[in-house]
């Protein structure tokens, strides 16, 4: 009984220990993308488990050319093993919507990873890959009121076996009614003595059991890189530290400060948001110095403390948001900003909620078609315009850096941050690695463009929107409240 209870308790602490939070993108892990595999177009949302080994949930709708079945298979996005992919695992299609499919697979280690799309249909089978970044997230600390709640059940365990045995040894074989006499007391203490030794031993080796499994666990939990930011004049300097594991002991790969790999044509993407208000936004691309040394002159901005947003993708495809935080002095002395950097000073937060279309600064607008309600944890297509002064298309788009556009999804809380792309939320370089280099590359048809995204949690986010035409990059500002 007491074993039993033990093991529950246990679990109970493990579960604990192995609740999630998220990383890269700053918590929103789920991938959102787009794909093609030849003619058919998949809309893919994998949802990669908090703990590993862990299942991936997986969500297909299909369009384009007719399907009959799809596969999904894991590998990792890079070295022998990517040569080398397992047997596929057919997708089940809904009963309700023939264009829905749903599936699962498992993944065995930490690391960067890929899920392979086969699909049958019209146009015979195709391939489509989508990047995975599988990391365990996080050990939470036990909060203090269960702790002791657990501790005290913990208690009342041990000395309530106690005293059953020593009730047992003392009265199991006495007629109902007759009293215990001295001999039998004194063997039933020894026996009380005896248990709580024996129970005190399993406490304590379970106890060092644990801080075993816990240290190894933490050892095996992403972390991202320490970065730190530093402002001397307009020189902004990020230094970044690079995490190495030994890949004997960690299930984690190591996270290199001298790998990046440039992804649509740079090695870091920066946002710097003014917190807490959120009313200006840059979106910058500083250079590489120096191993894990990132340095630029800043543009003029508005004084305060900025929270920076880096993403970085490392040689093996995975990607790292890096955060720092960075006060900017009223007196800072400014560069022009350069030819991909961009800037927006929307309305501070406090001032009411921005709506669905956002007046810029040239006279142009860019407009939101937002859906009347947006839950969190759904996959959206969120789709926006850019119309001119006289309220008429745009034209003359172009490509802002590769894409047709950009957008950043910044929880008001700093609790979520997430750079997407028209292709989805998977970092450019790993979506190449995957697929072959410049699939992913969307340039503008015209003045509007499509990102796929879901919220991870409920509550109020500011979204920026960037596109391009002529030689100017608009950035527009939209808030959302996520059910
Ligand atoms: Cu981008």
């Amino acid at each position: 009984m007491t074993f039993q209870h033990w093991r529950v308790g246990w679990l109970a602490v493990v579960l604990i220990a192995l609740t999630p939070s998220a990383w890269a993108h700053l918590g929103s892990k789920d991938v959102f993308e787009t794909v093609d595999a030849g003619p058919y177009k998949l809309f893919v949302t994998i949802r990669p488990p908090n703990v590993i080994p862990g299942v991936a949930t997986i969500e297909v709708r299909v369009s384009g050319a007719a399907v009959t079945g799809l596969q999904i298979t894991p590998i990792p996005l890079t070295g022998e093993a990517s040569k080398h992919p397992p047997s596929a695992d057919q997708m089940k299609v809904s009963a309700q919507d023939p264009n829905f499919y749903r599936g699962g697979v498992w993944m065995m280690q930490s690391g960067s990873w890929q899920v392979r799309f086969g699909v049958d249909g019209v146009a015979g089978h195709q391939t489509a890959s989508v990047p995975v970044p599988a990391i365990a997230l996080s050990t939470l600390k036990m909060e203090r009121g269960m702790g002791w709640g657990l501790a005290a059940l913990g208690v009342f365990l041990v000395v309530s076996m106690a005293g059953t045995v020593a009730a047992a040894v003392r009265e199991a074989r006495l007629a109902p009614g007759v009293a215990a006499d001295a001999g039998r007391r004194q063997r039933g203490w020894a026996a009380m003595a005896a248990a709580l030794l024996v129970m005190g031993l399993m406490v304590w080796g379970g106890a060092k059991w644990w801080n075993v499994e816990a240290a190894t666990y933490a050892g095996n939990v992403y972390q991202p890189m320490k970065t730190v930011a530093s402002l001397n004049g307009d020189v902004l300097d990020l230094t970044v530290q690079g995490i190495m594991r030994d890949p004997k002991v960690s299930r984690v790969p190591s996270q290199s400060n001298r790998d990046f790999l440039a992804d649509h044509g740079h090695l870091i993407h920066l946002y710097a948001i003014r917190e807490p208000e959120m009313d200006a936004v840059f979106h910058l691309h500083p250079e590489l110095v120096g191993a894990g040394d990132f340095r630029m002159s800043l543009p003029a901005m508005p004084a305060g403390e900025y929270t920076l947003y880096g993403d970085i993708v490392h040689a093996n495809g995975f990607p790292e948001t890096l955060v720092a935080k960075v006060n900017v002095p009223a007196d800072k002395p400014a560069q022009a900003l350069g030819p991909d950097d961009a800037e927006a000073l929307p309305t501070p937060l406090s001032k009411g909620e921005l709506g669905a279309s956002y007046r810029l600064p040239d006279g142009y607008t860019m407009i939101w078609d937002k859906p009347a309600t947006i839950t969190a944890t759904t996959p959206y297509l969120f789709h926006f315009r850019l119309v001119g002064t006289g309220g008429q298309p745009a034209g003359d788009m172009r490509p802002y850096m590769g894409m047709a556009g950009h957008a950043a999804f910044v929880k008001t809380d700093g609790t979520v941050f997430a750079h997407t792309h028209p292709e989805g939320s998977a970092a450019m370089a790993a979506l190449d690695m995957a697929n072959g280099p410049m699939a992913g590359m969307s340039t503008p048809t015209g003045p509007e463009v499509e990102f796929p995204y879901g919220f991870p949690t409920s509550g109020a986010y500011r979204i920026f929107i960037q596109m391009k035409h002529g030689k100017t990059i608009e950035t527009g500002a939209f808030d959302a409240q996520v059910r």
